[in-house]
């Protein structure tokens, strides 16, 4: 079920492994919202993502669109806080994520939603991650992005500040904080472009859906 990556030329390491969070750039957007990024945090991103691809029970889901049943287009997994990573990798991540971010977000990173996005026909509509806490507190999620490049696209609910566009290469980190769930939303649109299969992982705190 589960595309393939055409191998990168530049990730040459077989072992997979986060950098430091030292090089983090943050960009303020307005409303309260702010991002971070982080390009190639992660080194050995096509040996994770061809793990994560062939592993990964993935789920296609289905949904309710003007009284018709239409398939979700993307795959997904979910890991709960007790439930164990499908990579040692992904445990690297959130630890090093949660002793990064833990001061300002209040405690840990806690549970993994895993994407993947077959091709440009896939993606994720506008939306922001407002079930649970998200709705009414500042919270964050990390999303490590592995395989073909897409657009993260974020615009602000209440008329201002500009929206953005924000390419996600493989390896790469971007954490949404502050009001972003709230006061933003965010979509991986779909494209007609020739993109290859890309797997998106999201580190949430208890509470934020
Ligand atoms: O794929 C991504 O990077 C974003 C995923 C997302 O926004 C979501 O699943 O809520």
């Amino acid at each position: 079920m589960a595309a393939h990556l055409q191998p990168s030329l530049f990730d040459q390491e077989t072992e997979v492994r986060v950098g430091p969070l030292d090089g983090l750039r943050r960009t303020h957007l307005g409303h309260g919202a702010w991002i971070d990024v982080l390009p190639q945090w992660l080194g050995g991103a096509d040996a994770l993502f061809e793990t994560l691809a062939r592993d990964v029970p993935w789920r296609a889901e289905e949904r309710m669109m003007y009284e018709r049943v239409v398939p979700v287009p993307r795959l997904l997994a979910f890991y709960g806080r007790d439930d164990a990573l499908p990579h040692p990798a992904l445990d690297a991540a959130r630890a090093a994520l949660s002793a990064h971010y833990g001061p300002e977000l209040g405690g840990p990173f806690t549970t993994a939603g895993l994407c993947h996005y077959r091709d440009g026909r896939d993606g994720v509509a506008w939306h922001g991650d407002t079930i649970g806490r998200g709705s009414t507190h500042d919270t964050m999620v990390a999303i490590l992005s592995l395989g073909a490049p897409r657009h993260l696209a974020l615009r602000p609910r209440i008329a201002g500040p500009a929206a953005v566009r924000r390419p996600l290469g493989h390896g790469d980190l971007i954490v949404m904080g502050g009001s972003c769930q709230r006061t933003w939303e965010h979509a991986i649109l779909k494209t007609a472009r020739a993109v290859g299969p890309r797997i998106s992982v999201q580190f949430r705190p208890d509470g934020v859906r």
